[in-house]
């Protein structure tokens, strides 16, 4: 398993990977860092914003900051990401504004975003569904041109993120087998957070899932999932070979998913709190936030700044959240179909009529 910074904040010298990170900078250091704790603040407001009525859910992405910001800062602006519905940390560091996110929890977007503003596609609830759109369109990629040309501002690399759950489904398969049988530009993540919802990881597969490729014919690799480092300089190394159009790679990123699966589940009915406990000590953010005070990346002013800044952000969030007005239910037929379509016309009109079958006007809002 890959890991550059212990679980005690010790940087561990790393002969492949080290090469990786030698540009990035203090500002560089401190930057992931702030970005783990900010999203983590929006996170746990997430929670709080269902548990208080305002949100029909959330997918908390506590333990997963350290994965998902090392591996979105590793992309380039022109790389396309396909994510699940727990990728807080990838949409934020490709600039998908972090309130954004809550609308579809909240039911007022059937999407959220424009997935062609910052290549970071809508999150994906049916499991594994987006790997073999992210095989599709890095087929496309393929044909127009737009692999191992050696031009920075032109090859791309797209990113199917999945979890360990997920790696059981047929979608994931079959999207392993034609990114193979293409040599498409794909880098799948598999974030290993060692459950699907009540289900062990260990109970679906009986090898390492980095080796789930191997009979696929598509190397991989095990990150430790918790070390913003390694999963930065990994991913980096990754994504430059797929660009390179060498072929799709796999990651597992080792990881844990210290919160519940959503806000509607009890993981307490299914995994015993010295578990918790025995990952809450490799807790990602706590092991980089030692490392950059041990080596002097980080003062007592910079820490208290970022807090600052994340209580804001939080505050920010919840404005905008609780601000969000409800759509008119006729924007659902919307963007069923692109063009104009007779079956959706009619429900259109049928529900229109539904609607003002309501004497109170406010049960006809759907309020
Ligand atoms: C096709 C499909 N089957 C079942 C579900 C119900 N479901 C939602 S999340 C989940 C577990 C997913 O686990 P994993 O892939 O490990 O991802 P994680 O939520 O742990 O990040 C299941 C079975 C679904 N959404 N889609």
């Amino acid at each position: 398993m890959v890991q550059m910074i212990t679980a005690d904040g010790e940087r561990v010298e790393n002969a492949e990977y080290d090469k990786l990170v030698a540009d990035l900078t203090d500002e560089d250091l401190r930057g992931f860092y702030r970005d783990m704790v900010l999203v983590r603040r929006v996170d746990n407001e997430g929670t709080a914003l269902q548990r208080q009525g305002q949100l029909g859910l959330w997918a908390p992405v506590l333990g997963q900051e350290a994965t998902q910001i090392g591996t979105g800062r590793a992309t380039h602006p022109n790389d396309y990401i396909f994510p699940t519905y727990r990728e807080h940390g990838v949409a934020f560091t490709r600039g998908v504004p972090p309130e954004t996110l809550l609308g579809m929890f909240r039911g007022v977007s059937h999407g959220g975003w424009d997935p062609t503003e910052n290549n970071f596609h809508t999150y994906t609830i049916v499991i594994g569904s987006q790997t073999l759109h992210a095989v599709g369109y890095a087929m496309g990629v393929q044909r127009d041109g737009n692999v191992g040309t050696g031009d920075p501002d032109r090859d791309t690399a797209v990113m199917a993120f999945f979890g360990d759950g997920a790696s059981s489904q047929g979608d994931v398969n079959e999207a392993l087998v034609f990114s193979a049988s293409y040599n498409a530009p794909v880098l799948f993540i598999c974030q290993n957070n060692q459950w699907a919802i009540s289900e062990p990881s260990t109970r679906q597969t009986r090898i390492p899932l980095y080796r789930r490729g191997e009979g696929f014919g598509i190397p991989g690799v095990r990150v430790d999932g918790n070390d913003v480092l390694a999963m930065y300089a990994v991913t980096k190394a990754s994504l430059d070979h797929v660009r390179s159009g060498a072929g799709p790679l796999l990651i597992e990123a080792f990881t844990y998913r210290m919160g519940a699966h959503t806000t509607a589940d009890d993981p307490t009915k299914y995994r015993s709190s010295a578990e918790v406990d025995a990952w809450s000590r490799r807790d990602p953010i706590d092991r980089f936030r030692k490392y950059l005070v041990n080596n002097g990346t980080a003062d007592e002013a910079f820490l208290t700044s970022v807090d600052d800044e994340a209580d804001q952000l939080a505050a920010r969030v919840r404005a905008a959240c609780i601000g969000m007005p409800d759509p008119d239910p006729s924007t659902m037929f919307d963007h069923a179909y692109a063009n104009p379509h007779p079956l959706v016309d009619e429900e259109r009109a049928w529900l229109a009529e539904y609607n003002a079958s309501f004497t109170d006007a406010s049960v006809a809002g759907g309020e």
